[in-house]
């Protein structure tokens, strides 16, 4: 008889997230054999928007999250974009300046996740560098000893490297984490030498580009020195997690980091992966289901037609965070899905794929922005001007650190009548959906053996490889 147990809040990942588990014995295994994932809280920033002028969707849904809000400025200004049309296309010191503060929220995320949320899952800090955490893991596998010491120490270090990926982000964003200067047509922040009454006290732009390679140099040294060879060092150490952790197997990405004005270019290529066939993506093939989500049930609806209505109590719903799905299919985002669909780094899906393909991301993204300040020329425009029209609509599709992130508006006389945004942890941490189909967190969580049943550590192992972010998927 299987054995149900409920872990959470769920610690190390940002927000509130509950994982109820049926535990069972499998050909003598005790295993998982099935899962709910389940978003314990509402938000509700797609309400909050309507009624604003649309512009202020750019800082509001910054504030969906502290960890990925320059996305949510990406998203909601290419969302703006498509509905202003060709006269908004950001200028090529715009668009790049853009690419270089989101990149650098990237960098901050990707270390943030793999020092601070995961590792700690494999390695046994206490009494290593006397920084004991309350509660330490009873797992046996745990790494200790001198391995430790160099693991831990990296951990204390990577929080100065994520100090100085702020700093970089901060040169032309303005501010991290929220930055104020994306606007639909470009960027705020200018880049001139020529030191006037209004730029008195501005380092000159060549400072600013001199001091962000410098500081880039120093966060691309850890990613080489420590970041990628601690990867393949768990990778190693833990085979079977190779193995474990696998999901829908399916895969998705919007695509990110335009290299041309029309983003036909991108560093990040768009497509999807369905049952191992690679497919250019159909957006209109995007639904989310609400069915076991606490919200009035109208079928799978397109997010460009969709609605967020709650119902608190309503009957078979487990969760506040709706189920997207693409042909009807649960899909995974993330660097893994963005490797895989780049033909970068393709094994998988498990738990160690998933840290190493954001490993390799974070290398190849950190060698593409110090290429991108190359290529800024000081005293060109960073936007441009135009007359905004007053109604329209318009989709932005763009990456988030976790995956593939979406805005979806409608406007008229300047209102929003319509904001829905999809973020990755939406895709990832979904609930099921009508026709019963568990999310892709809930698949991989789906016949993961379980040791000892009071320390699941198996299960945080598998749920942490999706870097969830529980704030962002309730918006
Ligand atoms: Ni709150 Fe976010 C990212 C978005 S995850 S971190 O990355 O959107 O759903
Ligand atoms: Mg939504």
């Amino acid at each position: 008889m299987s054995k149900t147990i409920t872990f959470g809040p769920v610690t190390r990942i940002e927000g509130h997230l509950d994982i109820e588990v049926a535990l069972d014995a499998v050909n003598g295994v005790q295993q998982v054999v099935d899962a709910r994932v389940c978003g314990t809280m509402f938000r509700g920033f797609e309400m909050i928007l309507g009624g604003k002028h649309p512009r202020d969707a750019i800082p509001i849904t910054q504030r969906i999250c502290g960890v990925c809000p320059t996305s949510h400025a990406m998203a909601a200004s290419m969302t703006l974009e498509a509905a202003y049309g060709s006269r908004a296309t950001p200028p090529p010191d715009g668009r790049i300046l853009r690419n270089l503060i989101l990149a650098a929220d990237f960098l901050q995320s990707h270390i943030l996740h793999f020092y601070h949320l995961a590792l700690l899952d494999y390695v046994d800090s206490a009494g290593v560098v006397g920084m004991s955490p309350a509660q330490r893991y009873a797992a046996a596998d745990l790494i200790s000893g001198p391995e430790a010491s160099g693991l831990l120490a990296h951990y204390v270090k990577a929080m100065d490297i994520r100090r100085k990926t702020h700093q970089i982000g901060a040169i032309f964003g303005g501010k991290m984490p929220c930055t104020p200067v994306f606007v639909a047509g470009g960027c705020t922040q200018t880049l001139t030498d020529t030191l006037d009454l209004a730029t008195a006290g501005e380092p000159k732009a060549s400072e600013r580009i001199a001091q962000f390679g410098k500081l880039l140099g120093e966060v691309r040294g850890f990613i080489e020195r420590a970041y990628l060879p601690d990867v393949r060092f768990l990778m190693r150490r833990f085979p079977a997690y190779s193995k474990i952790g696998r999901g829908c197997g399916n895969l998705l990405a919007f695509g990110a980091f335009d290299l041309d004005e029309g983003g036909e270019k991108k560093l990040f290529p768009r497509g999807v992966s369905t049952d191992k066939q690679d497919g250019a993506l159909d957006v209109e093939q995007i639904g989310e289901h609400v069915t076991h989500s606490r919200y009035r049930d109208a079928g799978a609806v397109y997010p460009g037609r969709g609605a967020t209505e709650p119902e608190a109590d309503k009957a078979g719903a487990y969760s506040w965070i709706k189920a997207p799905r693409y042909g009807d299919r649960a899909h995974e985002v993330g660097p893994l899905a963005r490797t895989w669909i780049a033909g970068l780094y393709r094994r998988g899906p498990s738990v160690m794929d998933r840290l190493m393909a954001r490993a390799l991301e974070t290398r190849q993204l950190a060698a593409a922005m110090a290429g991108w300040l190359e290529e800024l020329s000081i005293e060109s425009p960073t936007s441009v001007d135009f007359r905004h029209p007053t109604s329209g609509s318009g989709i932005g599709l763009t990456e988030a650190p976790r995956g593939a992130l979406a805005h979806w508006t409608q406007f008229e006389e300047n209102a929003i009548g319509r904001y829905q945004v999809v973020t990755p942890t939406a895709w990832n941490g979904s609930p099921r959906d009508a026709a019963g189909q568990p999310g892709p967190l809930e698949q991989a969580l789906i016949g993961t053996p379980v040791r000892d049943k009071d320390a699941p550590t198996e299960l945080l192992r598998v749920v942490h490889s999706f870097d969830p972010c529980l704030a962002c998927s309730v918006h």
